[in-house]
């Protein structure tokens, strides 16, 4: 074999491979080439061949199928749903950029509840964008395999493997040299310890285990197949592939890695934050993660002080000053306007949205400011009047309460204090600190 660009009298070149770390996802040769008689020179190269791991993409919880939260309206609603199927060509095609041995999904790909055959037959299709890569899918609570389950009913590409049984099982690749270990779901619901008592086969692949559950550190259990730290450190499981937690959480339990990673795409208020997949790069003994979003939307929840805004003008370009204009039109908020307000201004909160909610993807506001009333000055001036009569039977009350350390009842009488005096002053009750947009 002639060496492009060098000299011809620099015949076939001498390649001296050097191995700097043995395990698997060996694809080189090795060794050197012997020089033939009657050459010249020779060109030594050194190639130094950095052995990977294997590499694995690990996502958990898309929930296809889910129908879109109804505060969303019809079509953004429809946008989401279809964006909620989409995270899978996402993963898969970072599964297929990376070039990963390893797809693992650990359950609720999908809801079985809500989920059409069409769309789950075009998801199952996706898998055969990435022939080289074997999938493992261990059924969850809302995908479990039972009767009628399109895990069942559908065929699935080659390359995929589901766990069907509530036993775990195990599948052995000796290209790339690795242990898969899973069961699925079999019914909705699974209180039963699953894991407990399992141990992987000492041998030279590392093991990976891949299961829907819920990790937890009391003895109180859980609905959710509760699984304990001892289950894990017991298992010699190298990385635990986890799905159940929609955000993110990574945590070592033994010498186990274990990884929710989160659902692709966020599906409520609460899960905040980067979403998306963990790329993890794996060796007997060692494990590197790394999480990679995908998420096409985030949520935010964030607060907006508007003490201050004397108009409703104000009060808009207060919430306007939250996150940049594209993270505001991508993104879903729950903005919470908190401070002191003008207690003659009119926080009408549909209003307000419908100023400003062609800025965002969707916003949801929420009152909890206190409005401007002295009311020191009220309970002491017209000591007869009914607004200070009112205030000072309030707050004498507050005081007891306070006494007790009775924190419900201080916070009840101090809504209870402005409700009042809004009425009295104002001819109206005004609901601050009370959520009018549903979820
Ligand atoms: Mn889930």
């Amino acid at each position: 074999m002639g060496f492009p660009g060098t000299p011809a009298r620099w015949r076939e070149p001498i390649v001296f491979y050097l191995m700097v770390e043995r395990g698997p996802g060996v694809s080189r040769s090795r060794g050197f080439s012997r020089p033939r008689k009657g050459a010249g020179r020779y060109l030594v190269i050194l190639e130094v061949v950095t052995l990977a791991g294997i590499r694995i993409v690990h996502a958990a919880d898309f929930h296809a199928g889910r129908p879109a939260p109804a505060y969303l309206g019809e079509e953004k609603g429809r946008l989401r749903r279809e964006e909620l199927v989409k995270a899978l060509q996402t993963t898969v095609d970072v599964a297929k950029s990376e070039s990963v041995h390893l797809l693992l999904i650990s359950g609720d790909l999908f809801e079985h509840t809500y989920s059409r055959v069409g769309m789950i037959r075009e998801m199952f299709a996706l898998f055969e964008r990435i022939p080289a890569t074997r999938v493992f899918i261990s059924p969850g609570n809302h995908d479990p395999y039972v009767d009628g389950s399109f895990y069942a009913t559908l065929k699935m590409p080659d390359n995929v493997h589901v766990f069907k049984e509530r036993t775990i099982t195990r599948v052995i690749l000796d290209d790339p040299g690795v242990v898969v270990h899973g069961l699925g779901w079999t019914k909705f619901e699974e209180t039963a310890r699953l894991l407990s008592g399992y141990r992987c086969p000492d041998g030279e692949y590392p093991n990976v285990l891949v299961v829907h559950g819920d990790f937890v550190r009391d003895s109180t259990g859980s609905s959710y197949l509760p699984i304990f730290p001892e289950d894990i450190e017991g298992s010699g499981a190298d990385y635990v592939a986890l799905g159940h937690i929609h955000v993110r959480t990574e945590f070592q339990c033994g010498t186990a890695t274990c990884v929710y990673p989160g659902s692709p795409e966020p599906l409520d208020f609460g899960e905040v934050g980067e979403h998306g997949v963990y790329l993890v790069e794996l060796g007997k003994g060692s494990v590197k993660t790394k999480f990679v979003p995908t998420a096409k939307r985030k949520m935010h929840r964030v607060s907006c002080d508007i003490t201050g805004a004397d108009t409703l003008e104000k009060v808009c370009a207060a919430i306007l000053s939250v996150g940049e204009p594209s993270e505001r039109k991508g993104g879903l908020w729950e903005v919470t306007l908190t401070g002191v307000a003008d207690p003659e201004i009119d926080l009408d909160l549909d209003e307000i949205k419908r100023a400003i909610s062609n800025e965002f993807f969707y916003v949801k506001l929420v009152l909890d400011v206190v409005p401007d009333y002295n009311v020191a000055a009220i309970a002491s001036s017209n000591v007869q009047g009914l607004e200070s009569r009112f205030v000072r039977a309030i707050m004498e009350e507050r005081e007891q309460a306070k006494a007790a350390a009775n924190e419900a009842r201080v916070r009840l009488l101090e809504k209870a204090l402005y409700f009042g005096l809004d009425a009295m002053k104002l001819k109206r009750v005004v609901h601050r600190g009370i959520v009018r947009d549903s979820e």
